[in-house]
């Protein structure tokens, strides 16, 4: 109990130390308070734990025949260390001042295509900022923004085929926008009008799109992980030659779905990208408070899938790592995850303040210093592909093109009522005959209290 009660205090005292000294100078702060208390609780131990348990085998020709393969022997008694002291890598290729890191191997990004990515991260912060605050203002009923974490959403979209099938989370506008699902699209659907492909049936950002290949956003966290083996599964057996993508934050891995969805993959050797969003927090909670794994790429061991952890800033180390993902995984039929290190600047949904549960340096430090945008903008300006001037335009161009669709949409009538009913079966059921019934029952006898702009 004094030992268990000594380690929490050192934790305390450690985490409190350093997320104090969190001056915007390190990057890997997040979640390394964890690791950094841990070291206290693996000197307690007096069992032996080996970090290379792979390694130091003295198992003297001596094999355990067991289904599925040999088994090395050995008489040391070593228990696997729950984590290593030193945490996986993660792969860079821009440095901060926007200059490649000069012994990268990297696919050459073409000016056409370069210039691309970058004005649809600036189109997608410029749609969340306008959107966010037209839901400050009442005109929609709520919002979820992207900040921080539009180079994953841009670069990996531009790393895939349009053929592949996107299983998004909630968090990935910008790979719709970039597959040409317009900005008047998403406007439609958080206003739930009458040009919204989901009739107005769903909460705002739950996007989907059967012509882009994007499979329709559910609320339920993770569902999209395991329903992503299976569609990848089917991709295979019909020989399409693509694979699919299932985005998910870290905090949906704590669910059921991510590992039985991984496990699914692995053994049928699906192709299959899992694309994790790793931006420290799910809501209120931070990541050392989710998992005790070094972050999500370390799980991928466990379920036998090849993994890489990526900077998920750095647009060009996004882009060439879901590259080589996708040719891994459809050439050679196998599931791949992918931990894309990054921070949720916003807060977690307009109907949340991150304020109050993290200090405001640590936001401020990843909107300013670690911005994907102004890192790609400095890579793009010393290439000479990129000048103020064409700044100031599409920055005006993107503004306009957001509130013009806002107003559009604003201005457009509602779904029909009788939309509310129709599509869920090919016939419609007693019980959803009953529902019509009842709601136009109460319209009409309270008519006040409900809104005059759809057809009843
Ligand atoms: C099954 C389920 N449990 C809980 C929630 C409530 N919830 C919505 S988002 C969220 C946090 C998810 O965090 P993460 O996966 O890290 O994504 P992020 O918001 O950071 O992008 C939670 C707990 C939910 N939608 N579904
Ligand atoms: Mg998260």
């Amino acid at each position: 109990m004094a030992t268990w009660f000594l380690r929490r205090l050192n934790n305390h005292g450690v985490m409190q130390k350093l997320s104090m000294a969190f001056s915007g100078k390190s990057t890997t702060a997040i979640g390394r308070r964890y690791f950094v208390s841990m070291e206290v609780g693996q000197k307690l131990d007096p069992y032996s734990c080996d970090d290379d348990y792979r390694e130091n085998i003295d198992h003297q020709n001596q094999d355990l025949d067991f289904p599925g393969g040999k088994i090395p022997l050995t008489s040391q008694m070593k228990f696997i260390s729950e984590a290593s002291e030193k945490r996986l890598p993660c792969y860079r290729v821009l440095n901060d001042d926007g200059s490649l890191i000069s012994n990268s191997i990297h696919d050459q990004l073409g000016e056409e295509v370069a210039v691309n990515m970058y004005s649809a991260m600036v189109t997608l912060k410029t749609m969340d900022t306008y959107l966010y605050e037209a839901q400050r203002q009442g005109r929609i009923s709520f919002y979820m923004t992207t900040f921080g974490e539009e180079a994953i959403n841009i670069a990996s979209a531009a790393a895939l085929s349009p053929h592949d099938f996107v299983l998004p989370q909630y968090r990935e506008a910008g790979v719709l926008l970039w597959r040409g699902f317009t900005v008047q699209e998403c406007t439609n659907q958080c206003f739930g009008n009458k040009d919204d492909k989901g009739k107005g049936r769903q909460m705002p950002v739950h996007y989907g799109s059967n012509k882009h290949n994007v499979i329709t956003i559910s609320s339920p966290l993770a569902t999209q992980i395991s329903q992503a083996a299976g569609v990848a599964y089917s991709l295979k057996m019909d020989k399409t030659g693509a694979c699919a993508v299932a985005y998910t934050g870290e905090g949906a891995t704590s669910e059921g779905d991510f590992h039985a969805g991984l496990n699914f993959a692995a053994v049928l050797e699906a192709p299959v990208i899992f694309l994790c969003r790793n931006n420290g927090w799910a809501i209120s909670t931070p990541v050392h408070e989710q998992f005790r794994s070094d972050g999500i790429v370390s799980k991928g061991l466990g379920y036998g899938i090849r993994s890489i952890r990526v900077d998920g800033n750095d647009v060009i180390a996004v882009y060439n790592a879901v590259r080589a993902a996708r040719t891994m995984a459809i050439s050679e039929e196998r599931p791949i995850l992918v931990e894309a290190m990054t921070y949720r600047v916003g807060h977690h949904s307009t109907s949340d303040d991150s304020t109050k549960y993290r200090p405001t340096n640590e936001i401020e430090y990843w909107k300013t210093a670690r911005c994907p945008i102004n890192l790609f903008r400095k890579h793009i300006q010393r290439n000479g592909w990129w000048s103020d001037v064409q700044e100031s335009e599409l920055y005006t161009h993107v503004k306009n093109q957001v509130l013009e669709a806002i107003k559009t949409a604003e201005g457009m009538e509602k779904p029909a009522l009788t939309e509310l009913f129709s599509d869920v079966y090919e016939k419609m059921t007693p019980n959803l005959q009953e529902q019509e019934r009842c709601i136009r029952d109460a319209i009409h006898k309270y008519p006040k209290d409900y809104p005059t702009d759809f057809q009843v």
